[in-house]
């Protein structure tokens, strides 16, 4: 099935990634309107009392273009759906001892980071882990503190926490130290950090803050059609000017702001925010078959004419990601009362399997799965698909999301699909010298799924067409090149070699080990660890690496993303954990490991 498709080489994807892609219910706070059996959604109220508390800027900021209809939360009894979680056998004492060690040297880890970011950077968005600097990047809101807070709540550092919190709650939103915004990152940063923090914690300040930062996203979305603008004038609308949602958006940015909105009106009462995506949603929900790849969504997207059908690259990666990821994350926060979502969710992955799934060839013969791209082109009439074997750090999420998505819908594919995806992130960690999974490579795909052989002088083929030296014969320079290039076995190039702390392949060995048990998952999950340890840890924190192609001492790039400490410790922390701890068959994480609590039955 493979072979006939076009192999494309690393520029294009290249050029487009580069391309800017950048409760606990509370119990003081609301009551519930249900009547407390579990017959009925529970939506809680207002407390007026707060309300008349509020009165910070974006609340009292004029809207342009009102909606008079409101979609209302949807009423009804939460669907007892499918378990998500293995049931765990008790572990053995020997187990028990590895295991809490482990987790105690990821706690370790995450408050190095916490001590020399609340030192050198407390309140700033990120600390520069080298230098000892501090850098606004988010907003200026100290987005490595919002991210941090339910880290810290889950890691039981209390008092961090309180003091954490303390310094949250003094956040002031009316002011920004970055013109324009990026209304997706704000949403899943700070958002999706206060209602996690809140839903663990149940403390009131928190839900102010998510309600006020909620209240600027809100303004976002006062256009004439509703629709969001994703890369956001914060001056100009603050200043009362009127908007319009952009003609080019990524994909990822505009389908995954429903999560947030969803929890925060749940948790406020307030409608308007589920209002505000609900009409996203109903827009990729009627264009979902009309694209050029019926099932899924282009990358790019025009949220100013409502067009979400025009472009002709797909894929489950870099600015498309979360948009799939919150399909069935939108189900299961809901307790199935918004079926839509899972039906989307059904759609896409059966495109997906289809089409954008390839076996690669590797040594050995691993069977294993990556998530590449696919160019819809118009060729004699007719339209084809061509496969891009590009593979990404940051797909490697897509594998956790089918393990959830295939118990929720009860599909054993997406199961195994799950499985094979998960493995081949772990391949690529382990495949490479450091023990760490570059940022975007390209493999061979495999004839078909079934003939697979390893064939070394195909794949040095392969390699020297991908660099561009089809006149070379001579199989010794071929090495040489090899060499030069620095390229394990199986990949056919590394075009973007940085490692920059991300959480995609932690996350979903993580949610995996979580719904399968499988105990090889914590061991790739400890030599992971280790490996990122090994080469990222500096004096101070962690820092982004330039280069993990390297054998020893990569180089360091004085960067700490705030997900390294909201994201990936957290989700390494989590696997060492007791299975209970964060159940998914209770909670569900954002795309930026924030977890909100599910409706159930
Ligand atoms: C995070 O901000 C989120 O996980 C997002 O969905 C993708 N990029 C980073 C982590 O890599």
């Amino acid at each position: 099935m493979i072979l006939r498709r076009r192999l494309w080489f690393p520029i294009g994807a290249v050029t487009l990634l580069i391309l800017s892609y950048y409760s606990w219910n509370n119990r003081d706070s609301y009551k519930w309107t249900g009547t407390g059996s579990s017959s009925t959604t529970k939506i809680p109220h207002f407390d007026p009392h707060i309300i008349e508390d509020e009165n910070y800027f974006w609340k009292k900021l004029p809207i342009h273009y009102p909606v008079d209809d409101i979609k209302p939360l949807p009423t009804g009894k939460p669907l007892a759906l499918p378990k998500i979680q293995n049931v765990f056998a008790k572990e053995s004492n020997k187990d028990a001892a590895t295991r809490k060690e482990r987790q105690e040297a990821v706690k370790n880890a995450f408050l190095r980071c916490w001590r020399s970011y609340r030192k050198d950077a407390f309140r700033k968005d990120e600390l520069t882990p080298i230098s000892g600097q501090s850098r606004d990047t988010f907003g200026g809101w100290g987005a490595t503190l919002v991210d941090s807070l339910d880290t810290l709540w889950i890691m039981s550092l209390r008092e961090e926490f309180e003091e954490a919190v303390a310094a949250a709650a003094e956040i002031s939103f009316d002011t920004t130290s970055l013109n324009p915004i990026n209304a997706f990152e704000t949403t899943i940063r700070y958002l999706g950090g206060f209602l996690a923090a809140y839903d663990l914690s149940g403390d009131q300040r928190l839900l102010r803050k998510a309600r006020e930062v909620g209240d600027m996203l809100y303004k976002a979305f006062d256009t004439p059609n509703r629709m969001p603008i994703t890369r956001w004038d914060f001056v100009n609308a603050a200043e009362g000017g009127r908007q319009e949602a952009p003609e080019t958006a990524l994909v990822a940015e505009v389908g995954s702001l429903c999560m947030e909105f969803t929890r925060l009106s749940l948790v406020t009462g307030d409608p308007k925010w589920f209002d505000a995506t609900e009409r996203v949603r109903e827009v990729f929900e009627q264009q979902q078959q009309t694209t050029k790849l019926p099932g899924m969504w282009p990358i790019t997207i025009n949220p100013r004419e409502k067009r979400f059908n025009i472009d002709s690259t797909f894929g489950l990666g870099a600015m498309s990601d979360s948009t799939y990821e919150y399909l069935p994350k939108m189900y299961a926060l809901m307790g199935g009362l918004l079926p839509s979502y899972k039906t989307m969710y059904e759609e896409s992955m059966k495109t997906a399997l289809k089409h954008n799934f390839f076996r690669p060839m590797v040594p050995g013969m691993a069977d294993i799965l990556v998530s590449g791209n696919i160019h819809a082109e118009h060729e004699d009439g007719k339209t084809v698909y061509n496969l891009e074997p590009q593979g990404q750090h940051l797909v490697c999420f897509a594998g956790g999301m089918l393990a959830v998505g295939g118990k929720l819908v009860g599909n054993s594919e997406h199961l195994e699909a799950a499985r094979k995806l998960v493995d081949g992130c772990i391949w690529a960690y382990k495949a490479m010298p450091l023990g760490i999974m570059p940022e975007v490579f390209y493999m061979a795909p495999c004839k078909s799924d079934t003939e697979c052989e390893w064939n070394e002088a195909t794949w040095k083929e392969i390699v020297m067409s991908q660099a561009d030296r089809e006149d070379i014969k001579d199989m010794s320079v071929t090495d040489e090149i090899i060499s030069k290039l620095r390229l394990p076995k199986g990949f056919t190039s590394i075009p973007d070699c940085r490692y920059i702390l991300r959480p995609e392949a932690i996350e979903s060995v993580f949610v995996l080990y979580r719904v399968t048990g499988r105990p090889d998952l914590l061991e790739s999950a400890w030599a992971m660890f280790e490996a990122i340890q090994n080469s990222t840890e500096t004096p101070l924190a962690n820092a982004a690496l330039d280069d993990v192609k390297v054998d020893s001492n990569p180089p360091q790039v004085d960067s700490m993303e705030s997900f390294w400490l909201g994201e990936t410790l957290k989700y390494f922390y989590l696997i060492f954990s007791e299975p209970d701890v964060i159940n998914l068959d209770e909670w569900v994480f954002n795309t930026e490991a924030h977890p909100f609590r599910r409706l159930l039955p």
